[in-house]
């Protein structure tokens, strides 16, 4: 065997190394709490924001509403992303829903849509 074709082998090895690395080093994982409601909220969510530049994937835990969102350092930034979420119609922390995009949303998707009857039961008496 000769020197220059493990010289070859050795070099090709430490870039596909050092670019696995750095692909890894290179992606940031955020939860956002939003106000999602349902099913098709997640649905709505999880296609957005896997629509947005620079987002790797978007998963919607639906138990605590909370979007976990795996971005590109370089190509955004959780700034960006809770603007994306708040334009899809839906609270993103701090950041409100997008009135116009809120509005657009199926009565069952918006705040309380999944409330039976929109009141309060918790001080009925009978
Ligand atoms: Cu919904």
């Amino acid at each position: 065997m000769n020197k220059k074709f493990f010289a070859a082998v050795f070099s090709a090895l430490i870039i596909v190394i050092s670019g696995y690395v750095f692909a890894q080093s290179d992606t940031e994982t955020i939860t956002i709490k939003t106000s999602s409601q349902c099913e098709m909220c997640k649905k709505r969510i999880e296609k957005g924001m896997g629509l947005e530049k620079g987002v790797k994937s978007a998963v919607l835990n639906l138990d605590n509403h909370t979007l976990t969102v795996v971005y590109k350092k370089d190509k955004t930034n959780p700034e960006v992303l809770r603007k994306a979420l708040s334009n899809i119609g839906y609270d993103a922390d701090d950041v409100a829903a997008n009135e116009k995009a809120y509005k657009k949303l199926p009565d069952c998707c918006k705040k309380g849509g999944h409330d039976h009857d929109g009141h309060d039961h918790s001080n009925h008496k009978h």
